[in-house]
C-alpha cells in the first residue's frame, strides 16, 4: 500500500510517520529529511535548498521529485510531506502507474492555527521562528491544501483531526488504515 500525509507544517506528519511505518511495513520518504540531509552533507543541492528552506518556500518541484524518483521501491512507500504541489502529486501519480502502483490512502492531519504555532515555536529546528513558520503557513494554504480536494475527488481523503496527543492521533490514524486492510 502507499500512503500520503498531508498536513500543514508541525501537524505532525513526521512525528507520526516513524509510528506508522514499522506496523505497516511500509518504507519512510520523507522529502523534508532528505533536504536536510543534504544540507547536514553540504551538497551542491543542500547549499541550495537551504536559503528556501530557511526563508519557509518551497523548494523547486523538479529537485523534490528527482529525489523520491531515485528512491522509488516495488514496496510499498509511506510519502511524508510529499507531494506538496499539485505538479508534485501529478508526478508521483505518474510514477507510481510505471510501477503498476498507485496512492491507495491520503490522510490529512488537519490541526489548528494556534496549535501548529507552538509545536513549530517549541520544536526548535533552523526554519522554526516566527516569521519563516508565518510564511510556511501561508504557502501551505496557496500551494498545498489544494492536494486535499486533489485527492478527495479520487474518493482517498481520510481527515483525522491531529490537535490531541501524539497517542490519540497514531490511534485514529491506525483505525483508518487498519479499516481499509491495504
Ligand atoms: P518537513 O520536514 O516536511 O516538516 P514540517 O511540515 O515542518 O513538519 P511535520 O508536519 O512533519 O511536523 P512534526 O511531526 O515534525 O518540511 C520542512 C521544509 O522542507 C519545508 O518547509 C520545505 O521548505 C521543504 N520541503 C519538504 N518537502 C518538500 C516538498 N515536497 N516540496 C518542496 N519543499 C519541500 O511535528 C512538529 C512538532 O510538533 C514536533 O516537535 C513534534 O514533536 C510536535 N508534535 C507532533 N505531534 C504532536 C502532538 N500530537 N502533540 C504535541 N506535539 C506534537
Amino acid at each position: 500500500m502507499n500512503i500520503i500525509f498531508l498536513g500543514a507544517p508541525g501537524s505532525g506528519k513526521g512525528t507520526q510517520s516513524e509510528r506508522i511505518i514499522d506496523k505497516y511495513g511500509l518504507v519512510h520518504l520523507s522529502t523534508g529529511d532528505m533536504l536536510r540531509a543534504e544540507i547536514a552533507a553540504a551538497s551542491e543541492l543542500g547549499l541550495a535548498a537551504k536559503s528556501i528552506m530557511d526563508a519557509g518556500g518551497l523548494v523547486s518541484d523538479e529537485i523534490v521529485i528527482g529525489m523520491i524518483e531515485k528512491r522509488l521501491t516495488e514496496k510499498g512507500a509511506l510519502f511524508d510531506g510529499f507531494p506538496r504541489t499539485i505538479a508534485q502529486a501529478e508526478a508521483l501519480d505518474k510514477l507510481l502507474a510505471e510501477k503498476g502502483q498507485k496512492i491507495d490512502c491520503a490522510i490529512h492531519l488537519d490541526v489548528g492555527k494556534d496549535e501548529l504555532m507552538n509545536r513549530l515555536l517549541g520544536r526548535g529546528r533552523a526554519d522554526d521562528n516566527e516569521a519563516t513558520i508565518a510564511n510556511r503557513l501561508a504557502v501551505y494554504q496557496t500551494q498545498t491544501a489544494p492536494l486535499i480536494d486533489f485527492y478527495r475527488a479520487q474518493g482517498k481523503v481520510h481527515t483525522v483531526v491531529g490537535n490531541g496527543t501524539i497517542e490519540e492521533t497514531s490511534a485514529k490514524i491506525t483505525a483508518i488504515l487498519d479499516t481499509l486492510k491495504l
